[in-house]
This record gives structure tokens, C-alpha cells and sequence, in this order.
């Protein structure tokens, strides 16, 4: 045992992490967190002073002054490698929409098998955005025209991509004036690989110009598509109930978790799941059914549409194996731990790798194509459901907790003023007068470098003391869904006077579950949305708003910061920062991280900061939004002046002596 383990306490505060950490230990089998205990992170590399771009390094760059063997700076190497990883991060948002497109290509020419337009009214509004025609035409001619400007938009080599148009105009501008308007999505991803290729671009500032359009064919791009198809296909997400957390298992059905990203496997499993021959099948194998449970961005996709119930985030793959419960992982493409299938060996269950892009070794492979769909999720069943008699000794945690997801931008439109008056009013104006100070939205992953869910419930929790209303999505939201502060009144003993008012009111939580990461881009077109109803300036970096990734860990959620900054957010990424230099020689390399922060806030009005101590970053969440309210000109923050919680009748009612009240209520006068 390495001597700095930590305790199944120190590495998650969730209860059911805890019981299979200790559970792992007994066994003797190793997770991400003992991992992470056992392997101490290189600092050259994880402040990026490493550079292994050619053949003629790696070079290290530790002393003041120091250059690679090509002469690059210490500037130049962070900026590549930061570059370089954003792109991953794009491509791999990207990659996912391109998926996407194309099954909505194949829906529209009928060549899928159980797929639908489920959701037509949003097929028809996001047409329009592109000048489609809709009157008159069926869902799938749209679908079909929408489908091939989407595709066109990855291969793009001229020109802007389509999406940037649901930009606030001036944000449009201020990209156009920069050159950062993403020509193509793929263009600006193998521009970024040529770019940091050996003997090619080495100014910083210009490295960083390029990140920025890379991460906006992310964000007004690649993922934007992926959220809208998604919508599409599988239909906008609406408030419903569901669970979160290991406890979602169950002792007598087969247990498929699905993990990974893309909704089109996984929806169609929950359909085959409910077909009645899969379930007669089950049984025939001595079990009441299937149960299905999601992991990471899969289990946020099927949670919000389907109420289908997460087992966990990023950390709890491995922690759901170690249940002995799950008789197939089901796993498609990103942030899948390779470590998965060797852990399985220790249990009957079976890992199947299914994306074309992604095989495991020890994996079983069963590919999934579109136009086959229902036939291979039967298929996958099956075999989970053949597996069922191979089960050992089972222990699922006692832990579950209900939440409510489903917070699309649509459904907070028609739950701010219901159909004939939707719209953001009602929110903004709740800034303006300062019953919401402002808006956090808190992203991202877990991360077995810090305890597991305490950064991102930390930081949740002192800031909805502080009024400020919180949007998540990602395994941040499944973090708060496994403490219960997904529910309407379940959590609102914990939030501030004013923002307690705006959720009674209105009737929705103080945490509002708004997807999986590639639905980050639905923040995007809220915080639009909120420029364009008015009062709270005319772009998105003038509006009270921070975005925080407390435990970030991968390349994609770099990715999402920069995309976010270049929008016009404040942008906070707990844990350690891939450009920081070393401590003691930071004269010689902070260049870019001061470039990430200053020289981006000059151009964008966002910028991008690494922090390590959340009530750091609380502190700093609520001077922006306080210095942004000041300059919009709104009422300084005070919490003294709102409050009025509970049924405002009843509670005048109770300022009456006895008697007075009851006659009041009750109608009974006193002799
Ligand atoms: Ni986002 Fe979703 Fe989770 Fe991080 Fe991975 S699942 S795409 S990358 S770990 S939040």
C-alpha cells in the first residue's frame, strides 16, 4: 500500500463510493483513486513545461531560461500543448455531433431501424434558424436538408459555420473583428495539429488566437449540433423524476449500465429494454427484467428524456462493477477507464465495447451501426441477459436519491411564462432586482485527485446561500444528484432568501440539471437569450454570471472552458492548471497563464482562471457577479431586503392575535 493512501472518506463523500472503496480493499483489486494514490503526477508535465511534439526531446524545461533542443520557449510549449489538448477536447464533441448528423441523415432517408423525429417543433425552430423552408414540408424533408447543412459544417473549408448565428450579435462581431469565426469544424481541429507540429507556429499569443477557434467549433459547433440532433431524435428534455446513485441497482434483474456519450445507443436499449421478449427472456433466466442505469454523459442523456436512473458519475465506473451486480457494462465512445475490463475479471461481469472508434482489450465487441439499431441493442441484451447466471456474491449500497432533471432552454422558457408568454423575463428581472445575485453554472468531471463530489457540492451548497441560482450539467450534476439538491423543496432550506422566493414562485429547484457536456451549449443559448430580453446589457460578458469546473480532469472540459471565455464568461477550473509553470520560476512562465486571464478579458470579456481552493473560488464567483451587477447599474446585493417565503396570506394571518386569526380563517367568532 503506497503511504499516502488515503481513507475510503478522504476519497469520496459519497456513502456508496465509500462502501465499495472499502469493499475494493477487501478484495484486494485496485480503482482510479488507489491509482491515483499510487502514481504521483509528473509537475513538469502537468504545468505543461514538457514538450514531446519530435523525435529531438522529450524536452523538460525546468531551469529559468531554458529552451528546447529546437529552441522553443516555455511560452511557446504551454501554449502548443494547450492548443493541442483543447482540439482533442473539440474533436471529441465534435466527433460525437457528426455522429449525430449523420443518423439524422439516415432517419430522414428511412434507412434506420427504430429511430423518429420525436420532437418536430424543435426541428422546425432550428431549421429556421438556417433559413430552411418548413411550411408545407413533412419532418423528414426538413430533417433531410437540415441534416446535410449539418454535415457540411464538419467539412466546411470557407466561410463561418452555421451555428455562430444564434450568437449575441456583438458577439458575432468581436469574433469576426479577431478571426476566430471557425471556417470548419474539422479545418480548425487539424489546423490546430498542423499548427503544433515541429517548426510551425511558436508566437503564444497566436497559439491561444487559434485555441479560441477551435474551442468555438466546439461549443457553436460540433456540440451544438450533437444537442440539437439529440433533441431532435430523442425529444427536448422536460422536468421528470429520477434517481442517482449506486442504490439504482437491483438484487433480482439483470443490470445493463450504459456509459459513455452518445444517445444513440443508448436510447435504443431502453427501448429494447421494454420490449416484452426481452422481458420474457429475462425471466426465462430466473430474473423479473432488465434494469438499466447510466454512467457519466450517457446516464444525463437517457436521465433527462427517459427517467432512466444514473448509477453514477465519471468515478462510480468502476465502483459499479465492484457491486457484483451488473452483468454488462455497455460502453460507446469517451472518458471509459480502460482498467474497466480487467476489474470485470474479478466479477462475471462482461464489458462490450460497441463504437467503431473505441475496442478494449478483454472487451467483448458487439458493433453498433444506425441502420441496424434495435436488432444490436437486442443483441447486447441478451448476452447481458445470458450472463445472469454467472453472478457471485452481490453488495449494492443502500444510496439512492431522487432528482428532477430536464432543464432544457425550451422547458425553462415555457416554466418562466408557460406558452403564451415564454420567455426569460421573469429571470432577468429577478437579477435586476436582486433576488438572484447572479448565475453560476458548474460543470465538469470528478476527478480521483480531489475527494470525489466534495469540490462541486461545496461549492454548490455556499452558493445558493449566497442567492445565486446554479445550472449543472455533466457529472458535476449527477454530484448534486446524489446529495439530493435536485428536488424543488428538498433543497431550498439550503438556499438564500431571495433565490428561495424566485424558486417558489416559479416552482423549479435552485439547481437546475440542464444535460450532459455536450448540452453546455445550452447554456450558451440561455445566457443569449437573456442578452436578448433586455436589462442585462447587450452581450453575454455583461451578464452576473460565472461558470466553474470544480474537479475537471479532461481534455474536453478544457475544450468547453475556452469556449465559454471566448463567449464572454469568467470561467474557473478547480484542480491543477495545465499552463502554470513551476512555483518557484514563475517570472520566467506565466506568460500564458496571465495571456488565459488578462489577455483574453481584454478581447473577450471572459477569462480563463486555475484554482485550487473553493472558497477561493467562491469568493471570486461572487465579486464578478457583484462587480457585473454594479456595472450594469443594479441594486447592490443585499440579502436583507427579500425573504418573503411561505403563503404570504397565512403568514400575515399570523401576525393577528389568536382570535383575529382564526375568525380569518376559519370563520369562527369568538363569544
Ligand atoms: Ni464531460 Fe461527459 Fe464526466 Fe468529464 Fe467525462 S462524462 S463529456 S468529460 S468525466 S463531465
Amino acid at each position: 500500500m503506497p503511504k499516502d493512501k488515503r481513507t475510503p472518506l478522504e476519497q469520496s463523500i459519497d456513502p456508496a463510493a465509500q462502501e465499495m472503496l472499502i469493499r475494493a480493499d477487501e478484495i484486494g483489486v485496485s480503482t482510479a483513486f488507489s491509482r491515483a494514490d499510487a502514481m504521483v503526477p509528473c509537475n513538469i508535465g502537468a504545468a505543461g513545461m514538457c514538450c514531446k511534439l519530435c523525435g529531438m526531446g522529450p524536452c523538460r524545461l525546468t531551469k529559468e531560461g531554458q529552451t528546447g533542443v529546437c529552441g522553443a520557449t516555455i511560452d511557446t510549449i504551454q501554449a502548443r500543448n494547450f492548443v493541442r489538448a483543447v482540439a482533442a477536447g473539440s474533436a471529441a464533441h465534435s466527433d460525437h455531433g457528426r455522429d449525430m448528423a449523420f443518423t439524422l441523415k439516415a432517419v430522414a432517408e428511412g434507412k434506420t431501424e427504430g429511430y423518429m423525429i420525436r420532437d418536430v417543433a424543435k426541428l422546425r425552430t432550428v431549421a429556421a434558424y438556417y433559413n430552411i423552408p418548413v411550411e408545407g414540408r413533412s419532418p423528414t424533408e426538413i430533417a433531410n436538408d437540415l441534416a446535410d447543412l449539418y454535415i457540411a459544417q464538419f467539412g466546411q473549408q470557407r466561410g463561418y459555420i452555421a451555428p455562430v448565428i444564434r450568437a449575441p450579435e456583438k458577439r458575432q462581431k468581436i469574433w469576426q473583428e479577431q478571426g476566430v469565426i471557425p471556417r470548419g469544424i474539422d479545418r480548425e481541429v487539424v489546423e490546430s495539429l498542423h499548427r503544433t507540429h515541429i517548426g510551425d507556429d511558436q508566437d503564444p499569443e497566436h497559439l491561444l488566437q487559434h485555441t479560441i477557434r477551435t474551442a468555438l467549433a466546439d461549443g457553436w459547433g460540433g456540440s451544438m449540433i450533437a444537442t440539437d440532433i439529440s433533441d431532435i431524435l430523442f425529444g427536448t428534455p422536460a422536468p421528470i423524476l429520477g434517481q442517482a446513485n449506486l442504490g439504482v441497482l437491483k438484487q433480482d434483474m439483470v443490470n445493463v449500465v450504459v456509459h459513455g456519450h452518445e444517445p444513440t445507443l443508448s436510447e435504443m436499449i431502453v427501448a429494447a429494454s421494454q420490449d416484452p421478449e426481452i422481458i420474457e427472456y429475462a425471466k426465462q433466466a430466473g430474473a423479473k427484467g432488465v434494469n438499466l442505469a447510466g454512467i457519466c454523459c450517457t446516464a444525463n442523456e437517457i436521465l433527462m428524456r427517459q427517467g432512466i436512473p444514473a448509477a453514477g458519475n465519471f468515478l462510480h465506473q468502476e465502483l459499479s462493477i465492484l457491486t457484483g451486480a451488473v452483468e454488462a457494462m455497455v460502453v460507446d465512445v469517451q472518458c471509459i477507464m480502460q482498467a474497466l475490463v480487467k476489474l470485470a475479471e474479478n466479477f462475471h461481469t462482461l464489458v462490450i465495447t460497441t463504437s467503431p472508434k473505441v475496442k478494449i482489450k478483454g472487451a467483448t465487441h458487439i458493433e453498433f451501426d444506425e441502420h441496424h439499431a434495435l436488432t444490436i441493442a437486442k443483441q447486447i441484451l441478451r448476452t447481458a441477459i445470458d450472463n445472469f447466471k454467472n453472478r457471485g456474491p452481490v453488495q449494492i449500497p443502500n444510496a439512492r436519491e431522487n432528482l428532477i432533471p430536464g432543464f432544457s432552454h425550451e422547458y425553462i422558457n415555457y416554466m418562466l411564462g408557460g406558452s403564451y408568454r415564454a420567455s426569460f423575463r421573469p429571470l432577468n428581472d429577478a437579477i435586476m432586482t436582486g433576488r438572484i445575485r447572479g448565475v453560476a453554472a458548474i460543470v465538469g468531471c470528478n476527478n480521483p485527485r480531489s475527494t470525489q463530489d466534495y469540490l462541486h457540492t461545496y461549492v454548490v451548497k455556499e452558493l445558493l446561500k449566497q442567492d445565486v441560482l446554479v445550472v449543472q450539467t455533466g457529472c458535476g450534476a449527477i454530484a448534486s444528484a446524489k446529495l439530493g439538491l435536485l428536488l424543488g423543496e428538498a433543497g431550498l432550506d439550503q438556499v438564500g432568501p431571495g433565490l428561495r422566493e424566485i424558486c417558489e414562485a416559479v416552482g423549479i429547484p435552485p439547481v437546475l440539471h440542464m444535460g450532459s457536456c455536450v448540452d453546455n451549449t445550452r447554456i450558451l443559448t440561455v445566457l443569449t437569450q437573456m442578452v436578448e430580453d433586455g436589462g442585462l446589457g447587450d452581450d453575454i460578458d455583461q451578464i452576473p454570471a460565472v461558470g466553474l469546473a470544480p474537479e475537471w480532469m479532461s481534455e474536453k472540459a478544457l475544450s468547453i472552458g475556452a469556449y465559454c471565455v471566448a463567449s464572454g464568461a469568467y470561467v474557473i477550473f478547480g484542480g491543477s492548471s495545465p499552463v502554470s509553470g513551476m512555483p518557484d520560476r514563475m517570472s520566467d512562465s506565466d506568460a500564458v497563464l496571465h495571456y488565459l486571464t488578462e489577455g483574453w478579458e481584454k478581447i473577450y470579456g471572459g477569462k480563463l482562471e486555475f484554482d485550487v481552493d473553493p472558497d477561493s473560488m467562491i469568493q471570486k464567483t461572487l465579486e464578478h457577479i457583484d462587480r457585473k451587477r454594479a456595472a450594469l447599474g443594479l441594486p447592490a446585493y443585499d440579502p436583507e431586503r427579500f425573504g418573503r417565503s411561505g403563503d404570504a396570506r397565512i403568514l400575515e394571518l399570523e401576525q393577528l392575535p389568536l382570535a383575529e386569526r382564526r375568525a380569518a380563517l376559519y370563520g369562527v367568532t369568538e363569544k
